[in-house]
């Protein structure tokens, strides 16, 4: 399929000359529990149903997770909440992602984020946001189906708005917030980093919540 073409595309970008040296290194140095994995060290593109209504969007490439394993939130603490989450919502046929090729399916949902190369820190810059932009476009343009926007954390906001070409001040991020975009709703929420769900800025009840928002948005 095209949306598949793209996907293979976006592997092989090598636009960000930072984000292609730490993607690297990162795979290279590894950390010493997955010394065995071969890492991705790669972009990593978007997973999910091709009809999706709902679009998951996030941040970055954890660098251990995704950058590891080559499929969006799989493999780290993000991906532990997320995926559990999606599948109390009857959006995955499983609550385990471990790596590509587990089985796991997405219905109605296709997750993908701003930046597709992990970034030091975890912090991309706004060039690399910019620069990976084009690759949100092509990927958004294929995805037809799509009615709600589910942003993980206000970057994640911010790059739709500007997707859209429109202003971050009129449409501003808070946790639960919605936004009517014309043709597609932005619903935002905290990122599901292990940052937020650890110091409980961001609990399971929350997410549900949201997901449950995100479900009746897109009528399914
Ligand atoms: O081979 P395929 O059905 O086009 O699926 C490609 C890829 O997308 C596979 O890893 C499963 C995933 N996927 C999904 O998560 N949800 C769907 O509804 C269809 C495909
Ligand atoms: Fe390409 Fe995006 Fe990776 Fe930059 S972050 S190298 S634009 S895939």
């Amino acid at each position: 399929s095209d949306l598949e073409t793209v996907q293979a595309e976006i592997t092989a970008c090598r636009r960000c000359p930072r984000l292609v040296e730490w993607r690297e290194w990162v795979g290279r140095e590894k950390r010493a529990a997955y010394r065995k994995w071969e890492y991705w060290a790669r972009p990593v593109p978007g997973f999910g149903d091709p009809d999706a209504k709902i679009l998951i969007f996030g941040l970055a490439p954890g660098a251990h997770g995704s950058n590891r394993t080559g499929r969006p939130f799989t493999g780290d603490a993000s991906g532990d909440f997320l995926y559990p989450a999606l599948y109390r919502a009857g959006l995955a046929n499983q609550p385990l992602s471990r790596h590509r090729g587990d089985g796991l399916e997405l219905r109605g949902v296709y997750i993908t984020a701003a930046v597709r190369c992990a970034p030091p820190a975890n912090k991309p810059l706004p060039e690399e946001i910019r620069n990976c932009s084009s690759w949100t476009d092509l990927e958004l343009s294929l995805l037809r189906q799509v009615r709600v926007y589910l942003a993980l954390g206000r970057i994640a906001h911010d790059a739709l708005l500007e997707h859209h070409g429109l202003r971050k001040g009129a449409y501003p991020f808070a946790h639960g917030c919605e936004h009517d975009l014309g043709s597609r709703v932005l619903l935002s929420s905290y990122h599901v980093s292990r940052q937020n769900t650890n110091t409980g800025k961001l609990t399971a009840p929350m997410f549900d919540a949201v997901l449950e928002r995100a479900k009746a948005l897109a009528g399914l």
